[in-house]
């Protein structure tokens, strides 16, 4: 069903300082940048590697507000890992199988994520604490 590591999330307060940290600590680029207003967050995106399934990246993640996801996270947790997205090739086939299973689905369809893909999250209380997403990538153009 998972075909790659889509990307880890990380969640900071300060996304520039953040990315500078990163791509000079890994030798990484941004390769996108973004605000989705729908999941509350200013986000970059940072390459590390293509495969054959497609590629895996670094997502930076600056709340819009203290009462988003990943504000509340933040002043519950503080800096640190967020979530972990798995690409898979369809993203609506993939929530139907795991929902079947048993696992909370947080999102009832599929929402737009960054760079033209389409995410949805599942609960972190059903597996072992860690917020997952599963990632449909756009298709290439
Ligand atoms: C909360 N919890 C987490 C967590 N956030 N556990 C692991 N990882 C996280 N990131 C725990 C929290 O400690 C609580 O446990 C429990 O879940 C309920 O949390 P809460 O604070 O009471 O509730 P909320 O309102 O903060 O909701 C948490 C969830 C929410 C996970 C339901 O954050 C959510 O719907 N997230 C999905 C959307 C999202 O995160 N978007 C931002 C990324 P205790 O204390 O009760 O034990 S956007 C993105 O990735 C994009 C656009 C992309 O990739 O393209
Ligand atoms: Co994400």
């Amino acid at each position: 069903m998972f075909m790659r590591i889509d990307h880890i999330a990380i969640a900071c307060h300060d996304l520039e300082a953040k990315i500078k940290l990163f791509c000079e600590t890994f030798e990484l680029t941004v390769v996108a940048r973004e605000i989705n207003e729908e999941q509350g967050v200013k986000e970059a995106m940072l390459k590390i590697a293509d495969g054959e399934s497609g590629s895996s990246y670094i997502q930076l993640l600056e709340p819009l507000s203290p009462d988003s996801p990943v504000g509340k996270f933040l002043a519950k947790r503080g800096e640190g890992l967020h979530h972990v997205a798995f690409g898979v090739p369809d993203v609506a086939e993939a929530m139907d199988k795991i929902s079947a299973k048993g696992v909370r689905l947080l999102d009832e369809r599929p929402r737009h994520g960054s760079m033209g893909s389409e995410i949805a999250f599942l609960h972190p209380k059903d597996l072992g604490g860690t917020l997952t997403e599963l990632v449909q990538a756009a298709a290439p153009r």
